[in-house]
């Protein structure tokens, strides 16, 4: 019963909450990916207000549009990207069909997920950012090494030896991370000021465009606090990300935009290992008490060899207080990755 390739849909056209006039979506063959009861295709949308004519789109649908629960849950994580608003640092809703087969049509980025896209980048990596101390080596030289990574790829190219799409071209640094990590918390913080925690962030849930932008996607956990200033779920009927959660979520199952904090805290193990898997040797499943157990005995991860010592010193280890109240926010987070480094943008 889900929405078969090459057909064409009728949609809204949204910006935030407002219709702003109707669409029509066709679905590629293309499945870019699939969630726990999503699926995402590439397509192709016409009637976009303020977009080309004909602009590629990830269009999220169900797996099965008739299983009432699913349709309850897509319906509202359809609900809560109309709220959040834009960002540059957000994936952007473009459209909805919310009647016969839900759809949420998303601005397409081309990079994929954060996880894939650092993975992809492994064995180019510019780690000589780093020096053997641990610290980032001046940026005047490190850009300079850049620099001429990128003429020799260049020159690479002209003799034929290594032609490649543009946006695999780039070779990233220490200093590109950072940027990243500095897009992901822009997003988050914009999030909190809305009031809106996450509750499941990761890099997988980070989407990279051709530009390299990051942007925060994947809202089906999240949820808006109106009252209290932390949101307690009753039951968990669904897998949880153990090893992105902070203690009082396992233990209390309590959120916060602190507890989002502590995931960001391990969001950057995943950015500064290249998208490198948190605790890898520990298996969670069936041994959640254990985890538990040993995060609350102080065990943290060792510091990933790209992860610049001194901000890892003022930022990551503060993202895993035990005491939500001990983490600091995202807006302390921006301030700290302002200082660490001066952003040209
Ligand atoms: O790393 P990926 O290929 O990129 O695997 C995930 C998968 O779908 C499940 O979420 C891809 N994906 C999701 N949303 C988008 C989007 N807006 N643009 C491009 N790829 C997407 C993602």
């Amino acid at each position: 019963s889900h929405a078969p390739p090459n057909a064409t849909y009728q949609a809204q056209a949204q910006l935030e909450k407002i219709t702003v006039g109707s669409a029509n979506v066709e679905l590629s063959e293309t499945v870019l990916g699939r969630g726990e009861y999503g699926l995402v295709t590439r397509g192709y949308a016409t009637g976009l207000l303020g977009y080309p004519p004909r602009t590629v789109v990830a269009v999220k649908t169900l797996i099965r549009p008739t299983d009432p629960k699913q349709r309850a849950c897509f319906l509202k994580e359809i609900d809560t990207m109309m709220t959040i608003g834009r960002h540059l640092n957000i994936v952007n809703l473009l459209g909805t069909v919310v009647e016969g087969n839900p759809m949420l049509i998303l601005e397409y980025c081309a990079n994929g997920s954060l996880k894939r896209f650092l993975k992809k980048q492994r064995p180019e990596f510019f780690y000589n950012h780093v020096q053997p101390d641990g610290s980032l080596m001046p940026f005047e030289e490190a850009e300079f090494q850049r620099k001429q990574a990128l003429l020799n790829q260049r020159t690479d190219n002209i003799y034929g030896a290594d032609v490649r799409q543009e946006h695999d071209s780039q070779v990233l640094s220490t200093r590109d991370l950072i940027t990243l990590s500095y897009q992901v918390v822009r997003g988050l913080e914009y999030l909190a000021s809305h009031a809106i925690i996450h509750r499941d962030i990761a890099a997988r849930n980070v989407l990279v465009t051709d530009r390299t932008i990051a942007k925060l996607s994947d809202f089906g956990m999240a949820v808006q606090w109106t009252h209290d200033t932390s949101v307690t779920e009753k039951d968990f009927d669904y897998p949880m990300p153990i090893k992105w959660m902070a203690p009082e979520s396992i233990l209390r199952k309590t959120f916060s935009q602190k507890s989002d904090v502590w995931a960001f805290g391990i969001l950057l193990y995943e950015m500064f290992s290249l998208g490198g898997d948190p605790y890898p040797d520990f298996t969670v499943q069936g041994q959640v008490m254990e985890f538990i157990a040993k995060i609350m005995d102080g065990t943290r991860m060792a510091r990933p060899i790209y992860f610049p010592s001194d901000l890892h010193i003022k930022m990551s280890t503060k993202c895993f207080e035990i005491d939500p109240a001990d983490r600091p926010t995202f807006m302390d987070i921006r301030q700290i990755l302002e200082d660490f480094i001066p952003l040209t943008r």
